[in-house]
């Protein structure tokens, strides 16, 4: 009995999460318009503004727009006047992401966790209270200048966080939301850094890696890129980490590198549950989509490899949209063009249904796909 009960204890503390995690809590933007971004998230992407900050509400340097669209958050923020730290960061790597905020049952033990394995501490936990109740914040350095906010805001109530005031719709929301969630957060690294990165989330977050990886043998044959994914004990944060690889052409990771300045995020996956309608309505709202050529759909193979999804194929082409299957299921995706001028931050929109990769099967049309781009761009 007491050789159970041991037994028992010692599982359950080998299995215990050393770094546990409730999920995405925003992606942060750091931009040059903060306003006019704000709107195109509103129109483009059907989200809806819901809170504010800036001069008017105390806040002078800079503007704060907060848009969500199911779980998924995102927090436009760009200065209101020249000089700032802020408008430095958008100098040196354009319009981009600044912060993966992760949201926490307990900063201060992540934050300790953190820093205790390792990580570069930015902000001491700290708590902002106003009269809708309490957040608590942290933050640590990760790639590139991008950071993650720990956060708890099982305390708060308000709309997001104190120094902010509600806000109505820039632009009326869809009747149905476009998309419900975060999929997964993808960072672009220097060459030869991916494995230290993946280290990083290991040793500091305790994060594990998923099976999907794209090795030297797909990187020289087509994608120049490796790449790996990490995630949370609970697969609820997902980050894939790309480097470029040695090859014949200049990899489209190079040529993030050097648009964006350095390490940065690269692309960031939103999950719907009606890819067709979500990019139907997106394509009419204006959002580029790459083009994926007729042979994919052709391709027999394609038909054998994926076999019966919820669509006829015929309705994925006429979209572009891509499909895989793995053991589990299969996912059906599309990425939209860069959102930006400048060839840096792009979104995916993945529809799961079993599957838990990335697209695997899809990599070589992909990458194709960003190659005609890259071309057209004079890049490559
Ligand atoms: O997140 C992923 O792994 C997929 C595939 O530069 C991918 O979306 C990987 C690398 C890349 C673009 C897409
Ligand atoms: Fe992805």
């Amino acid at each position: 009995m007491t050789d159970l009960l041991a037994d028992t204890e010692s599982r359950s503390a080998r299995h215990a999460d050393p770094f546990p995690v409730r999920g995405m809590d925003a992606i942060v933007f750091a931009v040059g318009n903060a306003k006019q971004t704000a709107h195109f998230y509103a129109s483009g992407f059907g989200m809806r503004l819901v809170a504010y900050s800036g001069p008017e509400t105390g806040h002078p340097d800079r503007a704060s727009y907060v848009l969500t669209s199911g779980s998924a958050r995102f927090v436009i923020n760009g200065p209101v006047k020249a000089g700032t730290e802020l408008g430095a960061h958008i100098a040196r790597h354009g319009d981009g992401v600044t912060d993966l905020a992760i949201e926490v049952p307990d900063v201060h033990t992540a934050y300790r966790y953190a820093v205790e394995h390792g990580a570069k501490g930015l902000e001491e936990p700290h708590e902002l209270t106003d009269e809708h109740g309490t957040l608590v914040r942290a933050a640590i350095a990760t790639y590139g200048e991008t950071r993650h906010s720990l956060v708890d805001r099982s305390r708060y109530h308000g709309v997001y966080a104190p120094g902010y005031v509600e806000r109505e719709p820039l632009v009326a929301p869809p009747a149905k939301r476009y998309f419900q969630a975060v999929d997964h957060c993808v960072g672009n690294v220097e060459l030869g850094r991916m494995d230290e990165w993946v280290e990083f989330y290991r040793h500091v977050m305790g994060f594990t890696n998923m099976a999907e990886f794209i090795g030297d043998d797909i990187a020289t044959e087509y994608s120049a890129l490796m790449s790996k994914v990490v995630a949370d004990g609970s697969r609820k944060v997902k980050f894939p980490l790309n480097e470029p690889a040695v090859s014949r052409r200049k990899s489209q990771i190079d040529e993030y590198l050097e648009f964006y300045g350095g390490p940065g995020v690269q692309h960031l996956a939103l999950a719907t549950n009606d890819i067709i309608r979500t990019v139907d309505a997106m394509r009419a709202a204006g959002v580029e989509f790459l083009e994926t050529p007729d042979s994919y759909y052709e391709d027999p193979e394609l038909k054998a490899r994926i076999g019966q999804v919820r669509v006829p194929v015929a309705q994925l082409q006429a979209r572009h949209i891509l499909v895989d299957r793995d053991e589990d299921g299969y996912l059906l995706q599309i990425f939209t063009k860069p959102v930006q001028d400048r060839p840096t931050v792009f979104f995916e929109l993945i529809e799961r249904h079993g599957s838990l990769g990335f697209g695997k099967g899809n990599f070589k049309a992909l990458f194709e796909a960003i190659e005609r781009e890259q071309e057209r761009r004079g890049n490559l």
